[in-house]
């Protein structure tokens, strides 16, 4: 049995994903979870978003296109989904770009107990601030620095940090797992990472394990992702994008063969 035995426990399970997200990637995000099999849920107002994480399977909050007032809801949602022992994923969206939003991700993740923080290395460093010195950050290709950045951060927050690129880190205070799956067009789609922070979140929300269940989230998307773009090869963008759904919706257990997972902790 292979770590894609998730797969069919999330399509089995359906976990209702409540997401507070940015207005760009709302449709996608949508979208990429039914295909894949979760419930997915947009819900920002403070009125409700206490109610709607307490009976949600993960939450997910991204600041894309952040407000004061969002903001507030985010660090609301967050707390209710820690009171009820619901994972939160964080997805710190141009963390460094502007101090409102390093700021912003600094102050949910002294607020709210985040499960899995989800982005690029440039974002990762940003949230992590003057507490951290690391050797440099390369958001291309992973570099040892990339993994130590992954691990440092995962430490200061006690939480799994995912920093996705060409390769992908995963670490926590279990071990570092490198995925090597995914397709350079994904640079070229908006929302493919703010989808997998959600993605994050819908295997999360069946999984207590988080460093599996992080690392399947990331590997499966990039095996779809991989097949989206072999499909479309002489189209483009327009043509993965609708494409890598349909892929989210077929990937399934026997897809553990294309998983490419490295362990390097040991
Ligand atoms: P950025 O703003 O830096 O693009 P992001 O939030 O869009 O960040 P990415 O780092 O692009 O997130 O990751 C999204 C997905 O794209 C991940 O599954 C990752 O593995 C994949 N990916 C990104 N770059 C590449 C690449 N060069 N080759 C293969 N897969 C990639
Ligand atoms: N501007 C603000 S949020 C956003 C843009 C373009 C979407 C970012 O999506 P991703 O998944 O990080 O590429
Ligand atoms: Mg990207
Ligand atoms: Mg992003």
């Amino acid at each position: 049995m292979s770590m894609f035995e998730l797969i069919p426990k999330l399509r089995e399970a359906s976990p209702l994903i409540h997401n507070i997200t940015n207005v760009v990637v709302t449709n996608f995000t949508a979208n990429g979870l039914y295909a894949l099999g979760a419930a997915p849920v947009m819900a920002y107002a403070k009125e409700e978003v206490a109610d709607m994480a307490s009976i949600a399977g993960a939450v997910v909050l991204n600041i894309g296109t952040l407000s004061t007032e969002e903001v507030e809801a985010m660090v609301i949602a967050g707390k209710a989904a820690n009171k009820k022992g619901v994972p939160v994923v964080l997805d710190p969206v141009g963390a460094g770009a502007t101090s409102f939003r390093t700021e912003s991700a600094q102050r949910i993740l002294q607020e709210v107990d985040v499960t899995v923080i989800r982005g690029n290395a440039a974002e990762v460093a940003s949230v992590a601030g003057e507490n951290l010195v690391v050797k440099g950050v390369d958001g291309g290709a992973v570099s040892g620095d990339t993994q130590e950045l992954a691990e440092k951060v995962s430490e200061l927050f006690d939480c799994t940090v995912v920093i996705t690129g060409e390769i992908d880190v995963i670490a926590n205070e279990q071990g570092t797992n490198l995925v090597r799956n995914g397709h350079p067009i994904q640079t070229k789609v908006t929302g493919t990472g703010c989808l997998l922070s959600s993605v994050v979140g819908a295997f999360c929300a069946v999984e207590e394990d988080v460093l599996k269940a992080t690392t399947v989230a990331v590997s499966v998307y990039g095996v779809a992702a991989e097949k989206a773009a072999q499909k479309t090869a002489e189209l483009g963008p327009g043509s993965f994008q609708v494409e890598f759904l349909n892929e989210l919706s077929k990937v399934s257990e026997a897809d553990a063969a294309f998983s490419k997972v490295e362990r390097v902790d040991e």
